[in-house]
């Protein structure tokens, strides 16, 4: 690619130049795309609204430049190579000339069904090809795709669908996790008891029995049959919405982040090439699930804008044995692999005679996402798996940010274990103090912001643009306030420290300490409940709840078993608190307000010093607590 930045000194120029005259910069950058219709104006923005706009009435369709700006050249080469979870299922290799025609195919059942341009469709999927097909799909005739992650429950599923108030769900049979079939379409029928789509489109992947309701349930297969092989893109405003991703945030309620279509395809295309110097022919694995960002950004569309071929895994790392990431490493010859701290060190804590055997030499570029990776995984990964020859770029981003903002260029820039290092070209960081005053020069520590636009940021929080405004640009002053704190340390080079606001981060999922409450609160027997996170070895952090309950009639036993299960019913697996502490009380202000501090302390297991604990309205709750955990 010709966007590609080949040397430290490129590097730094165009760092400058892209801050400089970021106009001129992007402009180029956005010039090897195609448009249908060249933009007007590069950028037009004001953070207050917000209202940001890039490339300006230009006109584009994402999946044009995917395939029609390519198949000429790279028709042949594979688009995505897909890894069944069952070892000996046969892969899956799939050409860019190939996706084209699954992808036209596919966008012409959705017209066939009704659904146009602005429509809002939900794809609750499984990681299997089809799921990218939907998306693109879904991007190429102007529907606007919601993927909500196949792991998370039928309320939290329904919530989605009626915030975006979906037409219809793209879904799947089932779903192999390990050696058992995890039932999908049960899922999505659970969540349409409470509100309505007209049409579901299942893939059958497992074989598994499922319930058809006539006339709005159809089988994938079935409708492909005999559909056309053409398809014209439909015409996009290059700010036309392309999707919501539902993340969490300090508040119960997830919200819809939305990005739109060019500055999210400049950006995306851009990032993955420079950040993993991604070169023809290499093979590409990112371990990330389509339902988060990573999975959007750089499964799909990054990859397969740049033409790249991305390796689909179905699985996860320990089955059949945590040997597997080795063994498809070995078995693609994947060269540039990218996953989640979570994943590094819960495979370290196998030791390293899962990777014995394996031939790991196609690897060039190792890649870390979600969660700050901690010095001793940055080295395990470092030495064991890229054998001391792979740098490791520790990307550091946001659902909200689109794209990779700080990271290592991959064999370009200097890397330094746990820090993301540096900012990419068009990326003005700035670190501020509680008050949002700037603190300039390096060796400071405080809250990361960003003070000029890039392509791929957050548009707006799906109908409700109060609380974008709210959450991301009122904290600072004409700012993009990550929620992040951050070191810039003696030579410049950023580290991340972690959330600063009500936000838990584990295995790189992101929950709301209020999200995880209320879910606790359904429970009958619940009175009240507060929930921090703790160091964990594994996950990053871990989720500690506290909770009073009525206690006549049941034992803190079955309680504590109940609340977990509600919890997994209410928002998914993912969300279970690691422990649970019945409690008298809880530690508050005079003006009601839980004091989290004392919280964490209590959960970290550090019960000596609580600090200043004056201005709680009975200290003596704190004692009680600290009891109850010992
Ligand atoms: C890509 C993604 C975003 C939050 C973010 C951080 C944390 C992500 C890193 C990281 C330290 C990293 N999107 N985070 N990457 N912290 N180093 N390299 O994860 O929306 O799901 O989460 O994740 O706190 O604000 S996300």
């Amino acid at each position: 690619m010709s966007d590609r930045l080949h040397t430290l000194s490129g590097y730094l120029y165009e760092y400058q130049k892209s801050i400089a005259q970021p106009e001129e910069f992007w402009a180029r950058i956005a010039d090897s795309f195609h448009w249908r219709k060249r933009w007007d104006n590069v950028l037009k923005w004001n953070f207050d609204g917000p209202d940001v706009k890039w490339f300006v009435n230009a006109k584009l369709n994402i999946t044009e430049n995917i395939f029609e700006r390519h198949l000429y050249t790279i028709g042949d080469r594979p688009a995505i190579i897909w890894e069944p979870s069952e070892p000996n299922e046969p892969t899956r290799t799939i050409t860019y000339r190939e996706l084209f025609v699954e992808v036209c195919r596919f966008s012409n059942v959705l017209q066939d069904k009704g659904i146009k341009k602005g429509d809002r469709v939900i794809i609750y999927m499984p990681m299997v090809p089809e799921a990218a097909i939907a998306m693109l799909a879904c991007a190429r005739i102007g529907a606007i795709h919601s993927v909500v992650f196949a792991g998370f429950s039928s309320n939290a599923l329904a919530d989605r669908v009626i915030d975006c108030e979906a037409k219809a769900i793209l879904t799947s049979d089932g779903n192999y996790r390990g050696n058992k079939k995890i039932g999908v379409k049960s899922v999505v029928d659970e969540a349409l008891e409470k509100s309505s789509v007209e049409t579901v489109i299942v893939y059958q992947r497992t074989g598994q029995e499922v319930t058809m309701k006539d006339g709005r349930d159809f089988w994938w297969h079935e409708v492909m049959a005999g559909q056309s092989e053409k398809h014209v893109a439909e015409e996009m405003d290059s700010e036309d919405m392309l999707f919501i991703l539902y993340t969490s945030g300090s508040t119960g309620k997830p919200k819809g982040v939305v990005h739109t279509t060019g500055g999210y395809m400049v950006y995306t295309q851009y990032s993955f090439s420079n950040v993993f110097q991604y070169s023809p022919g290499d093979v590409y694995w990112c371990t990330a699930d389509i339902g988060w960002i990573t999975g959007h950004s750089y499964i799909v569309y990054g990859p397969l804008l740049a033409g790249a071929t991305t390796l689909m895994f179905e699985g996860v790392p320990t089955y059949p044995n945590p040997s597997r990431f080795w063994e498809v490493i070995e078995k693609h010859k994947v060269n540039v692999f990218y996953t989640a701290p979570t994943a590094i060190r819960a495979l370290q804590a196998f030791g390293t005679d899962p990777i014995q055997g394996y031939d790991l030499s196609s690897l060039k570029v190792l890649g870390s996402v979600g969660e700050p990776i901690n010095e001793e995984a940055w080295h395990w990964y470092h030495t064991h798996i890229g054998k001391g020859r792979c740098p490791i770029v520790d990307t550091w981003w946001q659902t909200e940010t689109g794209g990779i903002l700080i990271s290592p260029l991959a064999g370009i820039t200097p890397t330094k274990p746990a820090y993301a290092t540096l900012p990419l070209p068009g990326i003005q960081l700035c670190i501020v103090d509680p008050e949002g005053n700037e603190l300039k020069g390096n060796s400071v520590e405080g809250n990361l912001c960003i003070k000029f636009p890039w392509p791929s940021m957050i548009r707006t929080t799906y109908g409700d643009h109060d609380r974008c405004k709210q959450t991301y640009f009122s904290t600072y002053k004409g700012m993009y306030f990550t929620g992040d704190g951050v070191k810039r340390d003696h030579d410049g080079y950023y580290r991340i420290l972690g959330r600063v606001d009500d936000v838990i981060n584990v295995s790189g999922h992101r929950m709301g300490t209020a999200e995880v409450e209320n879910a606790i609160n359904e429970h009958p027997k619940v009175i009240e409940s507060a929930v921090v996170a703790y160091p964990h070895e594994v996950k990053g952090q871990g989720i500690y709840a506290y909770v009073i309950c009525d206690m006549t009639n049941r034992t803190e036993e079955n309680l504590i078993n109940e609340i977990k299960e509600m919890v997994s019913k209410i928002i998914g697996p993912i969300a279970k608190p690691d422990k649970i502490q019945i409690v008298p009380g809880l530690p508050k202000t005079r003006s009601g307000k839980i004091m989290r501090r004392i919280l964490r302390k209590v959960a970290e297991g550090s019960l000596d010093s609580m600090g200043d604990t004056s201005t709680l309205l009975d200290p003596d709750v704190v004692e009680k607590i600290i009891e109850g955990r010992k």
